[in-house]
């Protein structure tokens, strides 16, 4: 009889895993725990993990309803927990004895018949959960682990430029997922969602609004709505932060539009951070915040950039705006991420320059809770340009980078774009501040100065769409900045294909086409877009496609001689922010690597390439290769149609044809602009798509 009951069970389990894929819709991101088909490896798991001995612990609840919604997926397996160490074949607990782990790092150690994963606080069992999960998902063995795993940067953050209104700036996958007007008194079950899936990855930070901040998110009503987050996000070990707009002790302006640049929220007439009275009302706002948020993070600002107020109109530096509010947040550990982000027309023609030329000065100027967040290039988060020359020019200030995981400069979700590529090659840099081997990588993680804090941050790419992304593929990029901001040395390899089975499938077969899809899409995209770091291309404002057109002569020259910016020594001199041998090797044509050649030089069309073919020549093949690469993607993905879903199967399908179609038509508009206007090229040469 109970076999008979067994039997009917396990059917009703397979009917239920084959409908849900065919209506599945990407809404588990790398948390779609899919059967283990392969029933001795099933059995294997089931055998050792079966029982499971859990220490008390802070994320205790979250940890138990991750292990008991994966282990039945996974395996089909009703997780039972015991207090009895001897039989569990799972052993979770905390050993204080272990203070190498810090406090968010974990250890498993293996043999056939147990695990023991171990941590030194509670934090790292939450992680080390996750972990233990994903090994499962990738149908790794969980026999003879010996490995440790700490996180390699403290502040791991996600920053969302969610708007009031619901709007997210530069997002391209749906509202907001904050919903202000519901809030704090209505909870959406997508909160909780939010934040498994980024404390899966290791994510510990969360900045909930815009950098063109409204100050109206200081207002004690909206301080409650965030509470009411940081209560659910608090249980998945992430830290709530909010932008600060630096006017916000200001009277409130007569029009709410007015409000982000000109008004705050408070009764004052200046915002002034040396006036006295700006000071009080900072300290009873930080006050508030700690009493209804006792682990808030900090704040992030965006101070004289792009319209947004700071200390400048004061007569103050960046170093008396952070450190002021960052003095006030220091009793309760709280930060300041204080961006770098600003580029000042006064302070040089070329606009590379602009941000190491106001704050180089300013370095050790800063207290030490306060962090300076620099975007990984001195322009914009192109797809390529080169690394902002602050990381390693601040031997005395913490330093953060922040990527952007939104596609904003990179076909925002239409176009798939792996942006791990481009990440790694950045962290990968040599600034050779202390001499070679001074990556960025090494920067982030304070060995090189030996900080007290680290910090990275990541422009999330999330939204209110059904899959969190829009396009399926733009969750591998959140997947990928959350395993690189815990080890900025993750191997690039690994954290594909660990991504694609948790996603996807195990199939090898599906997993190399996968990966073989995404690899080079950051290398074409650049090609099409910004062949050789060419920089600012793309169109205004939407900045979706190359527009050659209306960048031409403004942000590079072009001409039927030549094309790129000339900053080496004998033209804007960027080049000598640079620690030598970099400065030497920017400024030279012929040791200027060539994915960076026009970022540094103006160059002859006619200059011959290390391929042995003239910049033209190349050039204008480059810009093929988005459409090279498309087609390409629709083949191979057309490969996989009985590995994959239905619904994402075409949902993907539809983006790749509409990237296509894009892409086609960008090509075309950017041979005849070098053909029209530059009068560079037979008309005859485009071809038709
Ligand atoms: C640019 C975006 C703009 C942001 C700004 C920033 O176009 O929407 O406000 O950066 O980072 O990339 O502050």
């Amino acid at each position: 009889m109970r076999h008979i009951k067994f039997i009917i069970t396990l059917c009703l389990f397979n009917i239920f895993i084959l409908h849900s894929n065919n209506s599945y819709r990407g809404e588990n991101a790398w948390l779609n725990y899919r059967f283990v088909e392969d029933s001795v490896l099933r059995n294997d798991y089931k055998t050792i993990i079966g029982k499971i001995f859990l220490s008390e612990n802070k994320f205790g609840d979250v940890i138990k309803s991750e292990l008991k919604i994966s282990l039945i997926k996974l395996l089909g397996l009703e997780v039972y927990f015991t207090n009895n160490v001897e039989e569990a074949g799972l052993c979770i607990y905390i050993d204080k004895n272990v203070k190498c782990l810090r406090k968010e790092g974990f250890l498993i150690k293996s043999n056939d018949k147990k695990i023991i994963l171990q941590s030194f606080s509670d934090e790292g069992l939450l992680y080390g959960v996750f972990y233990l999960i994903r090994k499962i998902q990738c149908h790794n063995s969980l026999k003879n682990l010996n490995l440790i795993e700490i996180p390699q940067i403290d502040l791991r953050m996600l920053n969302h430029w969610d708007d009031i209104d619901g709007n997210i700036e530069r997002g391209y996958a749906g509202k907001s997922l904050w919903k202000w007007t519901e809030l704090p008194e209505k909870i959406d079950k997508k909160y909780y969602d939010y934040a498994r899936l980024n404390a899966s990855i290791g994510i510990n930070g969360v900045v909930l609004n815009n950098v063109n901040a409204d100050p109206r998110f200081l207002r004690d009503d909206y301080l409650m709505k965030i509470s009411a987050l940081a209560e659910i996000f608090r249980k998945y070990n992430i830290r709530i932060y909010i932008t600060a707009n630096f006017a916000s002790p200001i009277k409130p302006s007569k029009t709410p539009d007015e409000m982000k640049a000109w008004g705050g929220i408070g009764d004052l007439d200046t915002a002034d951070p040396g006036n006295e009275n700006v000071q009080i009302w900072w300290k009873k706002k930080i006050e508030e915040i700690y009493r209804l948020i006792p682990d808030f993070g900090g704040f992030l600002i965006k101070a004289n950039s792009e319209g947004m107020p700071g200390p400048q109109d004061y007569n103050c530096s960046h170093a008396d705006g952070a450190n002021m509010l960052a003095r006030l947040l220091k009793p309760y550990g709280g930060f300041i991420l204080w961006r770098t982000f600003v580029y000042n027309k006064n302070v040089d023609n070329d606009r590379m320059k602009r941000s190491y030329k106001e704050f180089k000065p300013l370095d050790g100027q800063f207290e030490d809770n306060v962090i300076l967040q620099t975007k990984n290039g001195p322009l914009d988060f192109q797809v390529i340009e080169p690394p902002q020359p602050l990381f390693g020019a601040m031997k005395h200030t913490n330093m953060a980078a922040e990527l952007q995981i939104t596609q904003e400069y990179t076909g925002h979700s239409t176009y798939l774009v792996y942006l791990l590529p481009l990440w790694k090659w950045f962290l990968r840099f040599d600034t050779y501040c202390e001499g070679k081997g001074s990556t960025i990588s090494k920067i982030l993680k304070g060995n090189l100065y030996g900080r007290n804090i680290t910090a990275i941050a990541g422009v999330a790419n999330t939204g209110s769409s059904v899959n969190w992304t829009e396009h399926h593929f733009a969750q591998a990029n959140w997947f990928a900045y959350g395993k690189l901001a815990w080890n900025p040395d993750v191997l690039e390899n690994s954290v594909t294909i660990e991504w694609i089975k948790c996603t996807w499938s195990n199939d090898i077969y599906c997993v190399e086409t996968i990966k073989n899809m995404m690899c080079s899409t950051w290398k074409s995209f650049i090609n099409a877009s910004s062949p050789y770091g060419l920089g600012l291309t793309m169109d205004i404002p939407t900045h979706y496609r190359a527009d050659f057109n209306i960048r031409a002569n403004k942000e590079w020259q072009v001409d039927n001689i030549g094309i790129g910016n000339d900053r080496s020594d004998k033209g804007s001199n960027f080049v000598s922010q640079y620690y030598e041998p970099n400065s030497l090797i920017f400024n030279e044509i012929v040791t200027c690597p060539e994915d960076l050649l026009l970022s540094f030089h103006y160059v002859e069309w006619n200059y011959i390439m290390k391929s042995g073919n003239t910049l033209k020549d190349d050039f204008f093949y480059k810009l093929k290769s988005g459409i090279f690469q498309v087609k390409r993607n629709i083949y191979l993905w057309k490969s996989l149609e009985k590995y994959i879903d239905y619904v994402r199967y075409e949902d993907v399908l539809n983006s790749l044809i509409c990237e296509k179609h894009d892409a086609t038509r960008f090509y075309c508009d950017a041979v005849s602009f070098f053909y029209s206007r530059i009068n560079m090229i037979d008309i005859n040469q485009i071809n038709k798509f």
